[in-house]
């Protein structure tokens, strides 16, 4: 049989990188890590070679086989469907949508609002910066903490993780945008229920060998 060729084009500190690190992790699947340094000479996601791969000029970019996948989301639910085991998702319907729905409060709720080019253009072009960008950055991960922690307070379903005791993609964006959130001293400890999840997750191999 012949070796799937996986190339993931990865920023370390990207917190959408780390979803599909851990997703790749899960899987068990072997991969070349492209470094596409996001702060070096204003940026490598802008180089006229990697618009062509990604013409958003963002990472991830995942090629498999000379596939070219982006987006993290459409990139973990590929992986989901091509290698079916260990699953990101539940096999129950309405579980998956429950999962889906947490991880997009992160994925696009949060993290768009938060971004490096969101931080830049706020910066460039309408002179905020300092204190008054931070307030932005965790106005915005507060709205979305708030309403997960309620969420998984009130959820029967929730165990070690955000739904179960394995990861699913809920966890997958979660931990990043934890770890985003620390970076950018955001109070994580007021959301006990939030901060335990991150250890368990934490203490898995799949997650140590994926973070920043
Ligand atoms: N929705 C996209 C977001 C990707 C994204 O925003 N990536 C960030 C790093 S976490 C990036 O490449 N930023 C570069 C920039 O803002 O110039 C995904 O989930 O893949």
């Amino acid at each position: 049989m012949t070796k799937t060729n996986i190339i993931l084009h990865d920023y370390h500190r990207s917190s959408a990188c780390y979803r599909v690190r851990v997703a790749l992790n899960i899987k068990g699947l072997d991969y070349q890590k492209r470094e596409v340094n996001l702060v070096t000479d204003g940026g490598k996601q802008h180089s006229p070679f990697y618009r062509k791969l990604n013409p958003q000029a963002l990472v991830p970019t995942l090629e498999i086989d000379g596939l070219v996948l982006t987006q993290s989301l459409a990139i973990m639910e590929y992986l989901d469907e091509a290698y079916k085991r260990p699953a990101l998702l539940p096999e129950d319907l309405s579980a998956r949508a429950k999962v889906r729905s947490m991880a997009q409060i992160i994925a696009c709720d949060t993290h768009p609002l938060n971004n490096l080019r969101v931080l830049q253009y706020m910066q460039q072009h309408l002179h905020v910066l300092g204190s008054l960008q931070r307030t932005w950055y965790h106005y915005w991960i507060e709205k979305s903490f708030d309403a997960l922690e309620y969420r998984l307070e009130h959820d029967d379903d929730r165990g070690l993780c955000c739904y179960g005791d394995t990861p699913t993609m809920a966890d997958l964006c979660l931990i990043p945008q934890l770890y985003n959130a620390r970076r950018y001293e955001f109070p994580v400890d007021e959301y006990p229920i939030l901060v335990e999840i991150e250890q368990h997750c934490l203490g898995l191999d799949v997650f140590q060998s994926a973070s920043p």
